[in-house]
């Protein structure tokens, strides 16, 4: 793991042991040994992005202003995994924005943008990007993106194929990070990331933005699945009509949630698509994990 001093130089060091096992984004107290450094201590995390499932927990960044969520028109994402991952942001209270990439790719574009359009009604920032620079597309051309980022630490996450580390040559040119067309036979990404890489967008270091490898699955077993519903706004807004103060949303009588998805006409709606994620997460994470 590499650590970067005050004065901007990245030292190779190594956790003593489990309690200074450091991720990205940390600040650490470190000690230098030869030309290697070791960590001593890492400071309280102001939050730490992790998923986790039945076997290990994997720990993604800390230290997080936001997190930029990356689909991309082809490959086809999962919403599924792109709920969990904002379920994640948000037990943690680190601001999600979603964003679409390969705007190029006209036919799949819209069709994933339309497959959006639950997140943007229930008030998710949903960003319109096409990331592969073109000759005749100014390098600006990522709308709205950069004033995003500017001055903070975004954490860039999604699956293999989005275009994560194109956005970071696309910021940081000199990174030359690599990419690596997604394999049509799949139409998946190929983790061309292996690792998670902490860059600064400016030579005045107050932007930061964090590449990441594509994720497959992204375990949430450490919510409680009663804690759900107040971490998706869509429910959580229906939730408020429940008439028991604990309900699942699941079968009791007096939902909100479960009226609002009977009736067709009603002002508050839930996606049937939305619903079913949220109950197929709650039957996961009522699972006795042992
Ligand atoms: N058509 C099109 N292709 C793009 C765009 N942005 C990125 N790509 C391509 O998508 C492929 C995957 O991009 P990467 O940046 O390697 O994707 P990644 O998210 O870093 O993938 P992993 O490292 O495997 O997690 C590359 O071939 C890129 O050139 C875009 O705006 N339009
Ligand atoms: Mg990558
Ligand atoms: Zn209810």
């Amino acid at each position: 793991m590499w650590v970067e001093t005050a004065d901007g130089r990245r030292v190779i060091c190594h956790s003593r042991g489990k309690k200074t096992q450091a991720v990205v984004g940390d600040r650490v107290l470190w000690q230098a040994s030869q030309d290697e450094g070791t960590i001593e201590r890492i400071e309280e995390r102001r939050n730490l992005l992790y998923r986790q499932d039945e076997v290990r927990t994997k720990s993604f960044a800390a230290n997080l202003d936001q997190v930029l969520i990356l689909v991309a028109a082809e490959p086809d994402f999962s919403e599924s995994q792109l709920t969990r991952a904002l379920i994640a942001a948000q037990a943690q209270q680190i601001e999600p924005v979603i964003g679409l990439n390969k705007r190029d790719l006209a036919e799949p574009f819209a069709r994933a943008w339309s497959r959006l359009a639950v997140y943007r009604d229930m008030g998710y920032t949903v960003l319109p990007l096409a990331l592969k620079p073109r000759g005749d597309l100014p390098l600006d051309a990522t709308d709205g993106l950069e004033a995003l980022l500017a001055g903070k630490t975004t954490l860039v996450l999604g699956p293999s194929g989005a275009g994560k580390s194109t956005l970071i040559n696309r910021l940081i040119p000199q990174a030359q990070v690599l990419t690596n067309a997604i394999s049509t036979a799949l139409n998946s990404g190929k983790h061309t990331t292996t690792s998670t890489t902490w860059y600064w967008v400016d030579a005045a270091k107050t932007t930061a933005v964090i590449d990441s490898p594509g994720f497959q699955e992204f375990g949430l077993n450490h919510i409680d699945p009663m804690h759900l519903a107040g971490l998706m706004p869509d429910i959580k807004a229906l939730a408020s009509d429940c008439k028991f103060y604990n309900c699942s949303h699941l079968h009791e009588p007096g939902c909100g949630v479960i009226a609002a998805l009977k009736d067709a006409d009603s002002a508050e709606k839930i996606s049937p698509g939305r619903y079913k994620i949220y109950s197929e997460l709650f039957a996961e994470l009522s699972q006795k994990r042992y």
